[in-house]
């Protein structure tokens, strides 16, 4: 007997199909962002940090520089996670080697990604890029008090809904295109009113022109604070929750993006039942919306079981956000990644039925009793069995690839 099936045998005593798990963690496309690979720097012909209040701390040598080198290195990490995936571009890594400005984007400025997806077999989702640029240095972009600095990021913003429908009707899967601005006021602002109506009315300009649902899904993210915008976000999370209720669009909850006490996986199905459609940015904010590599922790496996036991998958795009330099971005993003799906297939593992019944019974004790035995249930035997069967490493063997890559891009300068 291996020891997968001394596993499934025990998880079958409580009631569980190991197989069925299997085949749902491998259902589940996770959105790996680009922006890991780099720091968050972008292939615009221009140089700076990302500004708007975030910022990747480090210098491990081995940063992608070109699109190639994101890609080359995109494929090592995708050739080490299970099943098939997506990726999330932002649009400040368009690759052509023309020059357009922001409000001058073009399908064709990102086609090499498309060929590229299609080839790998991969969908795409979007970001236009609100940071990072003259035009953002106040922290003030579609609510800036300038028409003209608003009709720049509103061309911004319509151009990227254009290029994600293509992008989503070239390959046949429907593009997140996910709106995040970093504007926001350092100090105690006197109209907040004023600049959430700009917000409101930039935002409806920029979703003004129809795509089907079927190429493009319009998404907005909320936020607490960041770096030089500690008074007020305009973009909070009450503004944006209404926002895309009333717009009939998803909302992207960053697990960063709140005070370090709320919790995203609880918010989870109190906001689904008001909407179609939900974006995750899976994150790990220590202290502060900091975007560390995500661990299999509390936190994720939370989320992971509410996704799961409130049967939100359906409705929910998982995209991935966290940004570490001061270690290897290849296993960064591996890890990272592995971290998600490790958590789903936890959660696929849970003895569900048993667990609602209890709580449904009242029978508080029992759901304790429970929740508790079944975290020494074998599921590492279960990971392992996933992995074994599409021919990828777990343990010392996956540690050794991801350090053999590292060490063949260190030189990169
Ligand atoms: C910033 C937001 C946003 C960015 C990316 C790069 O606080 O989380 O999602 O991380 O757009
Ligand atoms: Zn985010």
């Amino acid at each position: 007997m291996t020891i997968y099936d001394s596993a499934r045998a025990q998880f079958a005593d409580w009631g569980i199909d190991a197989e069925a798990a299997i085949a749902a963690t491998l259902a589940v496309p996770i959105s790996v962002h680009c922006w890991q690979g780099d720091d968050v720097g972008g292939f615009e012909k221009k140089s700076g940090s990302a500004g708007g209040g975030i910022q990747a701390t480090g210098n491990h040598p081995g940063r992608a520089r070109t699109p190639d080198e994101l890609r080359a290195d995109l494929e090592f990490a995708y050739g080490l996670i299970p099943g098939k995936h997506r990726l999330n571009l932002h649009a400040c890594y368009l690759d052509t080697a023309e020059s357009p400005e922001r409000d001058a984007l073009e399908y064709h400025h990102f086609a090499p990604w498309v060929d590229w997806a299609r080839d790998q077999g991969l969908g795409l989702d979007f970001n236009p890029t609100f940071f990072a640029h003259a035009k953002a240095d106040d922290n003030l972009t579609l609510s800036h008090p300038d028409a003209g600095i608003r009709a720049f990021w509103i061309e911004h913003g319509r151009r990227c809904r254009e290029i994600a429908a293509r992008i989503g009707a070239e390959l046949g899967s429907p593009v997140v295109n996910n709106i995040w601005v970093p504007d926001g006021s350092k100090d105690i602002p006197v109209d907040r009113m004023a600049a959430r109506r700009r917000l409101q009315a930039s935002l409806d300009a920029m979703l003004a022109d129809p795509y089907p649902k079927v190429h493009l899904i319009d998404a907005v993210e909320s936020k607490l604070f960041g770096i030089g915008v500690e008074s007020m976000t305009v973009g909070s999370h009450e503004f944006y929750m209404g926002y895309a209720i009333r717009k009939a669009i998803a909302l992207c909850l960053d697990m960063g993006h709140f005070h370090p006490t709320e919790s995203v996986a609880d918010k989870l199905s109190a906001v689904a039942l008001s909407l179609d459609h939900i974006l995750l940015h899976v994150s790990r904010p220590m202290r502060w919306d900091s975007d560390h590599v995500v661990l299999l922790n509390d936190d994720l496996m939370a989320l992971a079981q509410e996704l799961v036991f409130a049967d939100l998958l359906g409705k929910t795009s998982i995209g991935l956000d966290f940004f570490d330099a001061t270690i290897s971005r290849t296993a960064a993003w591996v890890i990272g990644t592995r971290n998600m799906q490790k958590a789903l297939l936890r959660a696929f593992l849970m003895p569900q039925a048993q667990l609602k019944a209890t709580e449904a019974a009242l029978d508080f004790s029992a759901r304790l009793i429970l929740t508790e035995e079944a975290k020494d249930l074998p599921f590492g035997a279960v990971w392992a069995e996933l992995c074994a069967r599409a021919d990828l490493p777990t343990g010392q063997a996956l540690s050794s690839a991801l350090a053999g890559y590292q060490a063949s891009v260190a030189g990169r300068s």
